[in-house]
């Protein structure tokens, strides 16, 4: 097995009450995650076949960038993971548990009359449905790395915008200082809601700065298409900087907010995850390393880069912050 089991963390390491009751929970629901964590040194080797991967997949509809992204710090030229993989490979607990099954799971979810408070601390706020989130702001594509906390990454071609463009049209106040995300609840369309995994709904949080950065967006669509359901359709964020586990999937609510908010993983287990979750191949999980990860499909190895390779545009947001504790 490649990963120690909860109970050799050594109980000296658990400092505060918070944690310690974080990792009581964890523990409960320990053998449901180690399942899924375990499971993939065997995933990487089944995505090495290049055919056969999850059911095959439906396809969004059209979708094309109005707008040219110059910025050469918006693409990376490293190949890009199949459309394939990007659809078949996913982490969305409200499906399922085992990445290969939340395709199938997703496939009827569905996203007709979709609508997105932005909400809180803004002078206008609004409910934006799929119509009016069309005219956000032109459509640009990012080819982003997408590093996930487990230690694999991919190269995924989105179309979005940047979260700025909409929090520019809810003209947030001055008090606002985080923006958070919810994802949808509703356990009849998201049958994995009704166990226990997680809390849901899914939420998620960034610093007002971090979510005014040009890299950080909402995202519609992929390869040139609209979102499938298992990558977080209609609307999803993603903010590549960070693991993978900040990108909140299919958005109903964004509010903005003057205290750091609870986020997800951090709540199931503060001990293993933080607010902030930036790639960071110097600050280990408890459990694993994050010096190297394996990029998919092939699963190779390769280096993990300080901020995922964007340090050179979002450094500067942390200076002076410890990032071992702040992580
Ligand atoms: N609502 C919700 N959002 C979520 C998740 C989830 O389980 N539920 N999983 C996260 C994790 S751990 C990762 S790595 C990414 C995966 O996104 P992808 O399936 O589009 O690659 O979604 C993130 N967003
Ligand atoms: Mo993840």
């Amino acid at each position: 097995m490649l990963i120690n089991k909860p109970n050799d963390i050594p109980s000296s390491e658990i400092t505060d009450k918070n944690s310690y009751l974080s990792r009581r929970k964890f523990l409960e629901r320990a053998a449901i995650l180690v399942g899924s964590v375990a499971a993939t040194g065997v995933v990487y080797r089944a995505l090495n076949e290049p055919t056969g991967i999850g059911p095959p997949p439906t396809r969004g509809d059209k979708l094309t960038a109005s707008a040219d992204s110059h910025n050469t710090g918006f693409f990376t030229d490293e190949p890009k993971t199949p459309f394939n993989d990007v659809t078949g490979y996913n982490n969305y607990y409200e499906f399922s548990t085992d990445k290969y099954d939340v395709a199938k799971e997703a496939k009827n979810f569905d996203t007709r009359g979709w609508v997105l408070s932005v909400e809180g601390m803004v002078s206008k706020p609004r409910k934006f449905d799929l119509d009016d989130l069309k005219k956000i702001a032109p459509l640009e594509e990012r080819v982003y790395r997408h590093r996930c906390v487990e230690a694999w990454s991919m190269v995924i071609p989105w179309l979005g915008f940047p979260i700025a463009s909409l929090l520019k049209q809810v003209e947030p106040l001055s008090s606002a200082k985080y923006v958070r995300f919810e994802t949808l609840m509703d356990a009849r369309r998201m049958p994995n809601q009704s166990s226990a995994v997680l809390d849901w709904p899914y939420v998620e949080g960034l610093r007002m700065d971090e979510a005014m950065h040009p890299l950080a967006i909402l995202s519609v669509g992929l390869y040139g298409e609209t979102l499938l359901p298992q990558n977080g359709a209609p609307i999803r964020l993603v903010v590549p900087w960070k693991y993978g586990f900040k990108g909140c999937k299919s958005i109903v609510k964004i509010s903005l907010v003057d205290e750091q908010p609870g986020t997800t993983w951090a709540l199931a287990n503060s001990y293993e995850y933080g607010f902030y979750a930036n790639v960071n191949p110097a600050v280990d999980h408890p459990r694993w390393s994050q010096a190297t990860e394996r990029r998919l499909p092939t699963g190779d190895s390769r280096a993990t880069l300080p901020f995922n390779g964007y340090a050179e545009q979002v450094a500067q947001l942390y200076a002076g912050m410890d990032l071992r504790k702040f992580f």
